[in-house]
């Protein structure tokens, strides 16, 4: 552990899988771009661009928390080919293609069909230590109308268990784009919606971001966009 809050905890095992998987890609995708949460923007081909995550939820993993997991997604034109989400520490490893759906250790998942706020499980965290009291007016709004709420700690996890179908719906505030790439896809493949709070399209650069298992979207939005 190196950084004291848990928003910046960063350890010496974000770098190393970091230097890791950039490598690999490096070796077989020479022309590529790349963003990564540890190394910034590495400028190649601007058609195709990976974005990685070596080490999502590192504040759990620093406090020994199984909830963290390695984010990859690829991207080409604009357009998310491939997202996966690895979790080693709870055998969990999500990969979705675009086209072709979405996989939990190699079998197909769906979201979720639950329709009604009142029978729904939601997760939610916040990008940025200064979104707490965003955050909490958000909180404010969504709790009352649910079953329950959860944070997880890990983005690329809560994605994915909005996509397996374990829980209705994940909402974050100024999210950055490696936390939640590949659950973008791992969400639309099987079967769900990711907007910004105005019902927009995903972009890497939005940071304000629904996903859900469609059913309950409109209603969702209704809460995190009313004032
Ligand atoms: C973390 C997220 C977590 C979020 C934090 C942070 P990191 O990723 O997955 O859910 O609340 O702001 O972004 O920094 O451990 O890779």
């Amino acid at each position: 552990r190196e950084r004291s809050t848990a928003k910046e905890a960063a350890t010496k095992y974000d770098r190393q899988v970091d230097r890791l998987i950039v490598e690999e890609i490096k070796k077989r995708f020479p022309r590529h771009s790349l963003l990564t949460e540890e190394s910034g923007f590495l400028q190649g081909d601007p058609e195709w661009l990976w974005i990685v995550d070596s080490l999502d939820g590192t504040g759990n993993f620093a406090h020994f928390n199984p909830f963290f997991a390695v984010c990859l997604a690829l991207m080409h034109q604009d357009e998310l080919l491939l997202g996966a989400v690895y979790a080693p520490a709870i055998d969990e490893f999500y990969f979705a293609a675009k086209g072709k759906g979405a996989y939990l250790n190699g079998v197909r998942i769906r979201v979720s069909n639950v329709s009604d706020l009142n029978q729904s499980y939601i997760l939610y965290c916040e990008g940025g230590e200064k979104d707490r009291r965003k955050t909490g007016e958000l909180l404010h709004k969504v709790y009352p109308q649910v079953t329950d709420i959860r944070k997880l700690g890990s983005a690329g996890l809560e994605t994915a268990w909005v996509a397996v179908g374990k829980r209705e719906a994940y909402f974050t505030t100024k999210i950055e784009p490696w936390d939640v790439a590949p659950g973008v896809l791992l969400v639309q493949e099987a079967g769900g919606k990711v907007t910004d709070f105005q019902g927009n399209p995903w972009k890497p650069q939005t940071g304000d971001l629904l996903f859900s298992n469609k059913k309950l979207h409109e209603k969702m939005l209704h809460l995190l966009s009313s004032r």
